[in-house]
């Protein structure tokens, strides 16, 4: 038998595999599903609740990938699912204003006052091409600066040494992007405030914006260096560039009020995603008056969208946000002590089975790096043994255990899971890490 292969029964799922690639490139319809970082084949969902996923054999599954973020509350959660339910009833889109609109807007902006006004669409991509139009208009700039290993969506500009699928597949960026899009935006090393003071001198007055993820997920997980952020505002402010925030991946996650509250950083513009949809498709960019007060109807800026705003989504969204925000102060505990107890019980294996890893967390997502570490940017994230990650991602799934199939994408933690979760983890990761 090759190391590849299982000894779990997915024959089904391999069926629907063969059969998905007659219709989808690569057999999916988002490229880091396909397990091609972690080899073996992917199993199908069939239906989730709580923390466990069953696939299509019938096979359980813990799940540390939360549909890459959205599930903080646990699958099906039975509040999101009435208000879906409920929501549907009245008819699926109408392409007009309603109420819950407004509804979640108010909760939104509760937890981030940064987010002045606001508009939804209907993912993360969309927030962050809409967002770096919006700093382009106020700046009348061009340039945009991003760092290595950072994901900002697919749209053109933003793939440029991006993390998540585009690290996993080693690519420096993506076919069909002009060069001439591409020279526009910058990548610099994350948490190197003197890489971005430099290209500051260098392109003085023509860098429209700094956005990042204020904690990266897209290339594993990796905090910001203490002072970083601060000085990153202060940088932006000084010339005249908006600093954008792009919390799609850690809004209401790292904190109820993300990245912002949890750093007390001051954002122009900040974008949203994921877990404000309580995964239905949503994104959310917003931020200052001045600057959102340029978007069409209002203003010159054009950005528009038929099912921004969905109803559905708006109820799922609202589920969740009203969900994490009344019960804030026993939720975040609980994410905290479970994700520390499941990530350091896991390092603390690796440790006693003789195997190099470097642990990232950040309240309840994180990565295991498989390399000495430090990890404090894409450079050093990328000296991870890869093939020794995916050994490892085949070992757990073997044991029940659903990883996100990429040392390039970071793992969470949901209020579903618990101390029996934690338990059965660390044990399949005690066999894994020997496998
Ligand atoms: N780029 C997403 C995670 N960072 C992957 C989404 C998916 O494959 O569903």
């Amino acid at each position: 038998m090759s190391r590849l292969e299982s000894t779990v029964d997915r024959s089904r799922s391999k069926a629907l595999q063969e059969r998905a690639e007659r219709y989808f490139p690569g057999g999916v319809n988002s490229p880091v599903r396909a397990f091609r970082a972690v080899g073996g084949a992917p199993p199908f969902v069939a239906r989730a609740e709580g923390a466990w996923l069953t696939d299509a054999d019938g096979n359980r599954y813990i799940d540390y990938f939360g549909s890459w973020g959205p599930m903080i509350l646990g699958h099906a959660f039975a509040p999101v699912v009435e208000a879906i339910e409920r929501a549907a009833r009245n008819s699926a889109s109408f392409g007009a204003s309603t109420v819950a609109e407004a509804e979640l807007a108010e909760r939104v902006q509760a937890c981030y006052p940064a987010l002045e006004k606001m508009r939804f669409v209907s993912s993360g991509t969309e927030a962050t091409m809409s967002a770096i139009r919006l700093a382009r208009a106020a700046t009348n700039r061009k340039m945009i600066v991003k760092f290595e290993g950072c994901y900002h969506g697919h749209a053109d500009g933003l793939l440029v040494k991006a993390g998540s699928g585009v690290a996993t597949f080693g690519i420096p960026g993506s076919a069909g992007v002009p060069e001439e899009i591409a020279q526009l935006t910058l990548a610099l090393p994350y948490n190197d405030l003197e890489a971005v003071e430099a290209a500051f001198a260098v392109h003085r007055g023509a860098i429209a914006a700094v956005i990042l993820e204020p904690v990266v997920g897209n290339a594993g997980c990796i905090a910001p260096a203490e002072g970083y952020l601060e000085g990153l505002r202060a940088l932006t402010a000084r010339e005249g560039a908006l600093l954008i925030v792009d919390e799609v991946m850690t809004g209401f996650r790292v904190a109820l009020g993300g990245a912002c509250e949890r750093y007390k950083i001051e954002p122009d513009l900040v974008t949203l995603g994921k877990i404000v949809g309580g995964g239905l498709p949503v994104g959310v960019f917003g931020g200052k008056l001045r600057f959102m007060d340029l978007l069409a109807p209002l203003g010159p800026v054009y950005q528009a969208g038929t099912l921004s705003g969905n109803p559905l989504a708006m109820a799922a969204g609202l589920a969740t946000v009203s969900h994490l925000q009344e019960h804030a102060g026993t939720v975040y505990p609980h994410l905290e002590a479970t994700a520390k107890a499941m990530f350091e019980g896991v390092a603390a294996e690796a440790a006693k089975a003789g195997v190099a890893m470097t642990l990232n967390r950040v309240g309840s997502m994180g990565t295991w790096f498989f390399t000495p570490g430090p990890v404090r940017n894409y450079a050093e994230a990328a000296t991870s043994d890869t093939e020794r990650f995916g050994r490892f991602h085949r070992a757990m799934l073997d044991r029940g255990v659903w990883l996100p199939p990429s040392q390039f994408e970071a793992a969470f933690v949901s209020a579903a899971h618990g101390e029996a979760e934690v338990r059965a983890t660390i044990e399949a990761a005690r066999e894994a890490l020997r496998a």
